[in-house]
């Protein structure tokens, strides 16, 4: 079973991520993290590459970089993982390079799809829980971290829009895979709808 967790920045995904790896575990269920871009040690320098702001990359540089990270990934990682029947939780996975690289940056949408297919080999999740908050909300959460903000964080509250109503028209347009989970309240709230999608694919995977 393959759970990705999508959404823009302080939209909680790591928060809930980490949460529903215990929340499974707890079931007796082997579960791997990951996250993208990241998860190899390929995916580690790229993400250096692509969130500081050193490099100034234009948009096309930019999402093959992503690309080459999710090829390496899911070669390293999420296929061999779920080959040994491991439930994968990935924090961001295709629906990122849609939102952000098609919705924010303005690529084709059917380049960007075509590019997802190649470098994910066509390994689609089989659940995607969308955590949505309005733009203020995620990026007050973001930039309250202390750090100082990264190539994305540093974008403009429109960049956000996009990307948030890109991500709202895939739920709409795949309502089996991707379920909207409001994040604008705690994340206990969150965590009881979150639960229950991984209950009911825990059901049916795992039976
Ligand atoms: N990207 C990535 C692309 O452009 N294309 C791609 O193909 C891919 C794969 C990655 C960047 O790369 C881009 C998108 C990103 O800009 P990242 O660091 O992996 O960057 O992801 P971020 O979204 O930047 O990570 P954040 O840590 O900012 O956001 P999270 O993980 O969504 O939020 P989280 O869990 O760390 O929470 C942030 C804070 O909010 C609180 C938490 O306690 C935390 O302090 N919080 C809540 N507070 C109140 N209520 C809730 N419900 C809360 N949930 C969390």
């Amino acid at each position: 079973m393959f759970v990705t967790f999508e959404g823009m920045e302080g939209s909680g995904k790591t928060t809930q991520s980490e949460w529903a790896v215990e929340y499974l575990a707890n079931k007796g269920l082997k579960v791997t993290r990951t996250r993208e871009p990241g998860g190899t040690r390929l995916g580690e320098h790229l993400r250096k590459i692509l969130l500081e702001k050193e490099y100034s990359l234009t948009p096309f540089a930019e999402i093959f970089l992503f690309a080459a990270d999710r090829a390496e990934h899911v070669e390293e990682v999420l296929q061999p993982a779920l080959d040994r029947g491991e439930i994968v939780i990935c924090d961001r996975y295709i629906d990122s390079t849609t939102a952000y690289q098609s919705g924010g940056r303005g690529l084709p949408k059917e380049w960007v799809e075509n590019l997802n297919k190649l470098s994910s080999k066509g390994l689609m999740p089989d659940v995607t829980i969308l955590l949505d908050c309005p733009v203020e909300i995620g990026l007050h959460r973001a930039r309250s971290k202390g750090s100082p903000p990264d190539r994305f964080e540093s974008e403009n509250v429109a960049f956000y829009q996009r990307v948030r109503s890109t991500y709202l028209q895939i739920a709409r347009l795949e309502p089996g895979r991707m379920h909207t989970v409001n994040s604008s309240s705690s994340p206990e709230v969150a965590r009881v709808q979150i639960a229950a999608i991984l209950d009911d694919w825990v059901s049916r995977k795992h039976p």
